[in-house]
């Protein structure tokens, strides 16, 4: 499947953060823990560039730790900073303690010279990835507009809370995918609108990818004794166990395919990750 979208708003985000940039002491990056390389955007490496960068795994409630745990550990190694966050849990107090952590330098130039200034933040990150949430957890009100599904956030908006200025940032796209399964990967997590995809190509290609790892989540989900073996047989029966028939009895694909992509991104399916660095060998490009 052919996978490219990247509309203007996309291309007026980057200049508008590129514009912006010399206002802000660091970034804070959110990046979907199900998709960890493919939420790290190769158009943001230019923004990061000598910027203090805090990288914020969220959604970590849809990926088991053990799971992640070798992406902390990347992290670690390339001495990138981290947090672990669950936006929708309305706790980000630890983002708030790692990007003063992050920005120390400044707030001790502050501090020495007496001046009650607040550290300011650009939050970046692919569509979906959950900016606008943890940006509303970190000021606890629903300051920033949010949604399940991308592109929501479409101008720039600060948010305060005592000592941190945040500036939202509409979700932005890889400018161009050069592997498909990047592509995939970020259709699955809904950083892409399911109106240029095709669902059903994409309910099959999610299925097929994950029914290998987590075939005993998906039997669990649709009540099947046993898993089909293959990935075509597996999607008729999650269509007649869920009961979507067409006119003439056939399967009704499109349903189908819309309800295991909503079960997927609402995590019903149990907590599937991704991409993992050591089993793909998966190597990030940005540097921190
Ligand atoms: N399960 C889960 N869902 C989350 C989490 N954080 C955010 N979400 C959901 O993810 C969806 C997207 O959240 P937003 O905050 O609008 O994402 P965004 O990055 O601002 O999106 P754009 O503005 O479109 O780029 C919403 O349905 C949120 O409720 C999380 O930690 N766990
Ligand atoms: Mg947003």
């Amino acid at each position: 499947m052919n996978i490219q979208w990247f509309p203007g708003h996309m291309t007026k985000a980057i200049r508008m953060m590129e514009e912006n940039l010399r206002l802000v002491d660091a970034l804070i990056y959110v990046i979907d823990s199900r998709a960890v390389f493919s939420s790290n955007n190769p158009l943001f490496d230019k923004l990061i560039a000598g910027k203090k960068v805090l990288y914020v795994f969220n959604k970590c409630d849809l990926v088991k730790e053990e799971d992640l745990a070798p992406w902390c550990e990347r992290f670690r190694e390339e001495g990138k900073p981290f947090v672990k966050a669950v936006g929708t849990s309305g706790d980000c107090s630890a983002i708030v303690t790692g990007l003063k952590r992050v920005a120390s330098d400044k707030i001790a130039r502050f501090n020495d010279k007496g001046a009650n200034v607040s550290v300011r933040a650009m939050v970046v990150g692919v569509p979906n990835s959950g900016k606008s949430t943890v940006i509303n957890a970190m000021c606890k009100r629903a300051g920033a507009v949010t949604g399940d599904r991308p592109g929501v956030t479409r101008g720039k908006q600060w948010l305060s809370i005592g000592g941190v200025d945040f500036l939202d940032t509409p979700g932005t796209l890889w400018g161009k995918f050069e592997d498909e399964k990047v592509a995939l990967h970020l259709a699955y997590i809904g950083s892409i609108r399911d109106e240029v995809l095709d669902k059903g190509e994409l309910a099959f290609a999610f299925l097929d990818e994950v029914r290998g790892e987590y075939g005993g989540d998906l039997a669990a989900r649709y009540g099947l004794d046993c898993l089909p073996d293959d990935t075509l047989a597996l999607f008729d029966a999650i269509a007649r166990a869920r009961g979507f028939k067409a006119k003439g009895g056939d399967p009704d694909y499109d349903r189908t395919a819309a309800c295991i992509l909503d079960d997927f991104r609402k995590g019903r399916l149990g907590k599937i990750m991704l991409e993992k660095p050591r089993k793909q060998g998966l190597v990030l490009k940005s540097k921190g």
